[in-house]
């Protein structure tokens, strides 16, 4: 039997930090090597943001969420929203890892039978909980959730996953405004800013800054992380937890995408990338165990 993930639990002895940072840096390799092996599957996708933000998703499910790999729906659970439906491939290289999904299932990616489609879909995937895709719909939905746990008087964290280009929507600021008003402290948002969308660069497109000045005056908590760096994360998402403030927090974490695979660091034009056939191999030997 699996045993349910506990959250929130950084490792306390004088070395606990660095055995917790080598851990998970395992984790976030093997999370980059599953999402590459899915893109070798389709030979194109949104990997390069999969491997950007696989620190945040190593974080995530091997400190901070609480979950049960064999029981999705266990009510105790942490629920983590994607409201980013493209990058659910990042997310089933996640569940992978957590035990959640079968890494078997990894050969049947984008297929039209498989429970992982290219773009998330509550219903098909265990461990998914909220179909994403229009983008500016998970943090009105996790308001609403927060709201359902509060009323059940539940200590289960909301966990949503939002992109710098989905901070476009205004209904984003809408639910940002509506989870201070609602002192939502159950709400943890994390933004993950590759400052790159559909149409280019995310400042070009739309200026976002001053980000930490525009979540603060919304009325939240808001740490502002290297999403690259693990032990920074580690903490952004331990002091997340245990805040013991009325507030919905944010952290918006700053990721390079095609992070740990040098010939995709910087490639231009990132957001949905084809790679030749041949370069998936080379992208996984290249792949590096670093964070
Ligand atoms: C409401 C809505 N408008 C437009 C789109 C089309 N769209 C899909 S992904 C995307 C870019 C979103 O930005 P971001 O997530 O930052 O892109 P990435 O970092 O993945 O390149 C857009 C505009 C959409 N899915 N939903
Ligand atoms: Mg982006």
């Amino acid at each position: 039997m699996v045993s349910e993930r506990q959250g929130g639990s950084a490792t306390p002895q004088a070395d606990g930090g660095n055995r917790l940072t080598a851990e998970l840096a395992r984790r976030a390799y093997n999370i980059r090597r599953h999402a590459l092996r899915m893109g070798e599957v389709q030979g194109q996708g949104y990997v390069a943001q999969a491997l950007g933000f696989a620190d945040v998703l190593a974080v995530l499910y091997f400190q901070a969420l609480r979950y049960n790999p064999a029981d999705p729906h266990w009510e105790e659970r942490d629920r983590c929203l994607l409201s980013i439906g493209h990058y659910a491939i990042a997310l089933y290289a996640a569940l992978i890892e957590a035990g959640v999904l079968p890494e078997t299932e990894i050969e049947s990616y984008g297929s039209d039978d498989s429970r992982l489609p290219m773009s998330g879909m509550a219903s098909y995937t265990p461990g998914m909980e909220i179909s994403g895709g229009s983008l500016g719909q998970g943090l009105p939905i996790a308001v609403g959730v927060c709201l359902g746990l509060k009323r059940k008087a539940s200590r289960s964290f909301v966990y949503n996953l939002l992109s710098d280009g989905e901070l476009n929507e205004g209904s984003t600021w809408e639910a940002a405004q509506s989870a201070s008003h609602w002192q939502l402290d159950n709400l943890i948002a994390v933004v993950d800013v590759n400052n790159q969308q559909a149409d280019g660069p995310s400042s070009q497109v739309m200026s976002f800054e001053p980000l930490e000045a525009r979540w603060q005056s919304f009325g939240w908590h808001v740490a502002r992380v290297d999403g690259n760096d693990l032990a920074a994360l580690s903490e952004a998402f331990d002091s997340a937890r245990n805040l013991q403030e009325p507030k919905p927090r944010v952290i918006i974490c700053d990721t390079r995408m095609g992070r740990g695979v040098p010939f995709l660091e910087g490639r231009e034009k990132a957001h949905f990338i084809r790679v030749d056939p041949d370069e998936w191999a080379l992208a996984l030997e290249q792949l590096r165990l670093e964070a």
